[in-house]
């Protein structure tokens, strides 16, 4: 029993040692410290047990006994932290499995950027939704270079179709999409409840003088092919402080890699002989998120959006459609129901208070909802608050891919053990509450290129 307690205890105490190596790096150096801390008292503890045990101390039957107790409960624990406890099987049925009452369908013109650009909550506010965005270290030059891609989301279509098995063509996409730089790629079908009824135009619904002009969409396609990129974890930390710009970019540059992966991918099938289309920030007929539920890319976390266990919510998206035959994936049960129920950091912490704390029947599914008003209406009060990300930031799922990390999301995904062993890590190692800084807004507002040409 001896060795097996020290070998467990010394295991712990190295993961400790290597968890606060790990938060160093990561720039948490509240964790990194109580990290240094909790491997200190580890060790000292195993220190004076092998003393103890070696002096003879610990022959009598009560030690012994007590040595059994304690070792056979550490060799427990450890096994129960990875082992398939807890899990929620509704989840491997995806967004199916959260319906409830009649779908609706969603108009793009009401999304919170549409409104505010045809000028509901005011003229200021409408250029600002435009300006803001372009406040990074690249000049905005990412989105100008997307709104470039608008116009290429779909193409001619080669007249010879490629022939190839089902699984054959399904292997090759995803090897390209990666190829192309995603890191996330899965399949399933498009779902009619996710695609806009009207696609938004920006060119000639004038800014700040509504009414918005839309075009019906008019999807056909069979599958979706759902790509995501890892955002900058660095980066994404510097949200809502003095450096908040490099947050900005990277918003920006992740939304150009999307674009232009998803752009050449959809134009390959075509090559290939089939009809495909992108779609990206700047030309979307889908929302993304739930989509990407389906395609087993993740699930949908307490913020809203989506969850997956390579990067937490630490990634964009965007998708191909295509008429294409494709394997589907499955959706996954990773433990974010479980762990978002106990978990309220995002919405405890977001600073208008967008994220209520109970799920709600929005449009015919059971879901976290989200009030996408107040989100963005604190977006453009500040100098530094557009693209807001704090409730991705202190996230216990966002973490950047080290070996420690990597570890607790392989227990997370699989043990409600860990998940709760998780949480509270982060709440007594990160801490409850996220430190965020407002700045002023500028006096003067350039408006980007992009919009040089639109009716003002
Ligand atoms: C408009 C918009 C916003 C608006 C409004 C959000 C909203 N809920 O409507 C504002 C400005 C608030 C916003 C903020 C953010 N956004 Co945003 N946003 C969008 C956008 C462009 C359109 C969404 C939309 O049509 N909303 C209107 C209706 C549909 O909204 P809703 O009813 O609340 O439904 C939302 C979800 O619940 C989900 N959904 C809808 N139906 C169903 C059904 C089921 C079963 C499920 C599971 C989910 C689901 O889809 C909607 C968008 O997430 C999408 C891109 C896209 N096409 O999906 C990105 C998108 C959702 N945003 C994204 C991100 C990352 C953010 C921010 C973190 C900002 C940032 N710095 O990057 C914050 C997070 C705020 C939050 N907690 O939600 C990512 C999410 C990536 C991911 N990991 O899932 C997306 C997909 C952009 C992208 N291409 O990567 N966003």
């Amino acid at each position: 029993m001896f060795y097996l307690i020290t070998g467990i205890g010394g295991v712990y105490a190295l993961f400790t040692l290597w968890f606060a190596l790990s938060c160093f790096k990561e720039r948490t150096p509240r964790a990194g410290r109580l990290g240094l801390l909790a491997s200190v008292v580890l060790a000292f503890l195993i220190g004076i047990y092998a003393w103890a045990w070696t002096r003879g101390l610990l022959a009598g039957t009560v030690a012994q006994y007590i040595q059994w107790v304690v070792g056979l409960g550490m060799a427990l624990f450890t096994i129960a932290l990875f082992l398939p406890l807890g899990r929620r099987p509704k989840s491997l049925a995806g967004t199916r499995g959260m319906r409830e009452g009649a779908p609706e369908k969603f108009n793009q013109k009401d999304t919170i950027f549409n409104r505010a650009h045809v000028g509901a909550f005011g003229p200021e506010e409408s250029k600002q939704r435009w300006a803001l965005q372009s406040m990074d270290p690249f000049n905005g030059l990412y989105w100008t270079l997307v709104m470039m891609l608008r116009h290429q989301v779909t193409g001619k279509v080669r007249p010879q179709a490629k022939a190839m098995s089902k699984e054959e063509i399904t292997a090759d996409i995803k090897r390209m999409a990666k190829h192309l730089g995603a890191d996330l790629v899965g399949i399933t079908t498009v779902k009619d409840d996710f695609v806009y009824s009207e696609n938004f135009s920006y060119e000639e619904s004038k800014l700040s003088v509504g009414p918005a002009v839309t075009t019906p969409v008019d999807l056909k396609h069979k599958y979706i092919i759902c790509l995501g990129r890892e955002m900058d974890y660095g980066k994404i930390h510097d949200t809502l402080t003095s450096k908040n710009e490099d947050s900005l970019g990277e918003i920006g540059k992740t939304y150009y890699d999307l674009a232009h992966i998803s752009c050449v991918l959809a134009s390959y099938i075509r090559y290939l002989g089939y009809d495909a289309r992108a779609h990206h920030v700047r030309n979307e007929q889908v929302f993304q998120a739930p989509h990407a539920v389906d395609a087993g890319l993740g699930e949908q976390g307490r913020h809203t959006y989506l969850i997956t266990k390579e990067f937490g919510p630490r990634v964009r998206l965007a998708s191909v459609t295509t008429n294409l035959e494709l394997v589907e994936d499955k959706p996954v049960d990773i433990g974010v129901q479980d762990f978002c129920e106990n978990c309220e950091l995002c919405s405890a912490n977001c600073p208008p208070q967008a994220l209520p704390k109970e799920k709600e029947v929005t449009r015919g599914y059971l879901r976290w909802p989200q009030k996408s008003e107040q989100c963005f209406r604190f977006w453009v009060s500040g100098g530094n608050t557009f693209g807001c990300t704090l409730c991705l930031k202190i996230c216990p799922w966002n973490k950047p891919r080290f070996f420690v990390h990597k570890i607790a999301f392989l227990g997370a995904s699989r043990s409600v053990v860990m998940r709760r062993v998780l949480f509270w890590i982060s709440v007594l190692f990160y801490g409850r509450e996220i430190h965020w800084r407002k700045l002023p807004l500028p006096e003067e507002i350039e408006m980007p290129v992009e919009t040089k040409t639109w009716g003002r």
